[in-house]
C-alpha cells in the first residue's frame, strides 16, 4: 500500500499495535524491599508469561483510493476526482432524474458527467419549483415552477457546483456536482472519502470543495494497491 504525504488525521502506529499485557519497572531498590520486589517480579513474570490471547486489530485497507479530503461546508461534502488522459473515452452524457418528493429531492445530491441533463419531476401532490444557481454565486441557471407530474429538464453545459432549491419550502435543498472526470465520489462530512472502480494507471486526484480555497490536486499513480491520499495539504 502507498500513500501519498500530507498532514495524516487519524494516523495508526506504524509497525503494528502497541505492546500490552506487560510493563517494566524501572527504578533503585531498597535492601528491605528487595526480597519482597523480586518475589513480586517473579510472579509477575509467571503472570506475563501464560499465554493471553491478544487481539490485533487488522485494519484492512479500502480498495482503490481512499483517505482524507476537506471536510463538508455549509453542509455540502467534497467531490474527489479521478480524472486521466483516457476519460473521453468512457460513458457519454446519460440523464439522471433528481425527483421532488415529501418536501426533499431525491436524492439530495448527485454527480453528472458534463453535458448530461438532470431531468427534476415533482411525485407528489403538492406544488414545487426548481432554483439553480452556480455554487458561490447568485446567477441563476433555471428557475422552474413544478407542479404535480411536471418534469423539467437542465443540460449541465460546465464543471462545477450546483446548488438546487425550491424556494417554496425552506430547507428543500439539493446539490450537484458537474465533472467531467470518469470517476468521483463526494466526501464523508468529515472528509474521509473512497473511491473505487478506477483502473491501475496515472491520474490527476482533485479536491472540489465549496471553499475555494480548500479546493486541491495532486498526482498519483493508482496500482494495483488501495493507495491513501491525504488532501489538502494544511493543517
Ligand atoms: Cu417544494
Amino acid at each position: 500500500m502507498k500513500r501519498y504525504s500530507g498532514p495524516r488525521y487519524g494516523a495508526t502506529a506504524p509497525g503494528g499495535s502497541p505492546r500490552s499485557g506487560s510493563r517494566r519497572y524501572e527504578g533503585i531498590v531498597g535492601p528491605a524491599l528487595r526480597h519482597t520486589t523480586i518475589w513480586f517480579l517473579a510472579v509477575h513474570a509467571l503472570a506475563c508469561a501464560a499465554p493471553v490471547a491478544e487481539e490485533v486489530p487488522q485494519a484492512s485497507a479500502p480498495d482503490g483510493v481512499y483517505g482524507q479530503a476537506a471536510p463538508a461546508v455549509r453542509g455540502v461534502p467534497s467531490v474527489v476526482s479521478l480524472s486521466s488522459m483516457n476519460d473521453s473515452a468512457t460513458e457519454p452524457p446519460t440523464t439522471l432524474v433528481m425527483d421532488q418528493l415529501g418536501l426533499a429531492f431525491s436524492p439530495a445530491r448527485m454527480i453528472v458527467r458534463l453535458g448530461s441533463t438532470v431531468r427534476f419531476t415533482n411525485s407528489e401532490t403538492l406544488a414545487h419549483n426548481v432554483r439553480l444557481a452556480r455554487s458561490g454565486e447568485q446567477t441563476s441557471l433555471l428557475d422552474e415552477d413544478t407542479d404535480p407530474g411536471d418534469a423539467v429538464d437542465y443540460v449541465t453545459d460546465a464543471v462545477g457546483g450546483i446548488e438546487v432549491a425550491c424556494t417554496a419550502h425552506p430547507g428543500m435543498t439539493a446539490f450537484i456536482f458537474v465533472t467531467e472526470a470518469a470517476h468521483s465520489v463526494f466526501a464523508e462530512s468529515d472528509g474521509s472519502f473512497q473511491l473505487t472502480g478506477a483502473p491501475p494507471g496515472p491520474y490527476t486526484l482533485s479536491v472540489w470543495s465549496v471553499a475555494a480555497t480548500l479546493r486541491a490536486q495532486t498526482v498519483i499513480d493508482l496500482g494495483p494497491d488501495p493507495l491513501e491520499v491525504v488532501l489538502p495539504p494544511h493543517g
